[in-house]
Formats: C-alpha cells, sequence, structure tokens
C-alpha cells in the first residue's frame, strides 16, 4: 500500500497508526501541505479534495482518515478497530468524530490560511483560533473519559478508532499549545497511548526524523 501524507499531518497520523498496528506494510510519499503540495495535478488526481491522507490499495485510491481506517478494518491481522458490540461501535465512532469530524477540520492549513488571508488574523489570531477549538474538544473529550474510564483501553484489550482518535486530538494540540492540565484524564491517557510502539514510531516527530534522514 502507499500513504500518501505529510509528516505533521494529523489525519495521515491516524491512519499510520493503524497500519502499524495492522503489521501492514506500506511506504510513504510525502506532500509538504505549508508549500501547497496537495494543489500538484498528480495529488489532485488522487484526491480533488486536495487534503491527505490518500490511501493507494492495488490501484485504488481510498481519502478521509475515517474511510481508511473502516477499510483497513475489514483486512485480517491487527485488533479489530471498532468494537462488535453495535452501542460500542456507536459510542467509539462518536468519540472519534469528537476530532475527526467537528475539531479537526477547523484547525486544518486552510483554514488556517483563509483566516489569514481574508479575515485580517494575524499569527497569534490564527494560533489562538487552533487553540481555542482543540481545547474545546479536549473538554468534551475529558468529560466522555469521566465516564468511560479506559480499562486498559477504550473499549476493551486492544485499542481502537477511538483511542486512535484521542491521541491525534491532543497531539494536533503540541503546536498550537493546548494546555492540558485542565484535562488530566484525557493527558494522562494519552500519554499511555503515545508508549505504546505503533503510536510511538506513527508520532508526526518520529516521522519527521525519518523524513529528514532522506
Ligand atoms: N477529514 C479528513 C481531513 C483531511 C485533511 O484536511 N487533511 C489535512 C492535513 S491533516 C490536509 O491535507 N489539509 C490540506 C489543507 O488544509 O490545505 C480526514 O480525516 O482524512
Amino acid at each position: 500500500m502507499r500513504l500518501h501524507g505529510y509528516w505533521r499531518s494529523n489525519a495521515t497520523y491516524r491512519v499510520r497508526v493503524a497500519l502499524l498496528l495492522k503489521g501492514i506494510a506500506f511506504e510513504e510519499i510525502e506532500y509538504d501541505l505549508l508549500k501547497g503540495h496537495q494543489f500538484d495535478a498528480a495529488f489532485l488526481a488522487l484526491n480533488p479534495n486536495a487534503a491527505v491522507p490518500a490511501l493507494e490499495v492495488e490501484g485504488r485510491v481510498i481519502t478521509q482518515s475515517y474511510a481508511i481506517l473502516d477499510y483497513l478494518d475489514t483486512l485480517p491481522g491487527g485488533p479489530a478497530l471498532l468494537p462488535s458490540d453495535p452501542f460500542d461501535r456507536a459510542e467509539a465512532i462518536a468519540l472519534a468524530m469528537g476530532t475527526i469530524a467537528d475539531a479537526h477540520p477547523l484547525i486544518v492549513p486552510r483554514i488556517r490560511k483563509r483566516l489569514a488571508e481574508h479575515h485580517g488574523a494575524d499569527e497569534a489570531a490564527v494560533k489562538g483560533w487552533a487553540r481555542h477549538w482543540l481545547t474545546e474538544g479536549a473538554a468534551a473529550y475529558e468529560a466522555r473519559l469521566s465516564r468511560r474510564k479506559p480499562d486498559p483501553y477504550l473499549f476493551g484489550d486492544t485499542v481502537g478508532l477511538a483511542d486512535i482518535a484521542l491521541a491525534s486530538h491532543v497531539v494536533a494540540g503540541g503546536p498550537f499549545d493546548v494546555d492540558l492540565s485542565p484535562f488530566p484524564i484525557l493527558s494522562g491517557y494519552v500519554e499511555r497511548l503515545l508508549a505504546l510502539p505503533a503510536f510511538a514510531e506513527a508520532h508526526p516527530f518520529r516521522r519527521k526524523e525519518i523524513v529528514e534522514a532522506g
């Protein structure tokens, strides 16, 4: 499989974790989103939405991190990313959407660029905007986690979509100086997740090291 992504990309991080958890071999192709490489004709042929990740599998292309994880979950091997119980499954998807559908879309490069170029936001204002939405999302996760205590993970003995999404939410907050001290359950849990091999190996900083090493 070929993962078209960007080392900093939060949505690509989610897919990288899932591929590693599932033990699937993949190569990764980098697009510098801050330089506009998502608008290159060759990439638009893969994803007309001009966003990473895009996963190429046997000549076909899947976009959207949630759709990609859903696809990967149909393949044999590795832990199930979604619980089998219908209510748990719905809850896991809802938890994941807190970041995938709600918070993360508000802070992606195209939004930050639009704020800066068309709404007079300077660098501090753009950073504050991203910090605001990620903090709101973190507060909601803290409340949800106080009701559903990970044992040892959110939906049982193995990590899955909800854990990946939570970790990606916290990782996204790094560059925007999100203060996690009001959210001890979330930060403690994600610290534990980030120490797991797939999460650590997929981490944007680790990916950056690999890209820079060539
Ligand atoms: N909902 C999509 C998000 C895709 C997305 O917006 N990706 C960002 C990087 S994390 C991107 O490529 N942005 C390009 C841009 O904003 O110009 C997913 O979960 O895959």
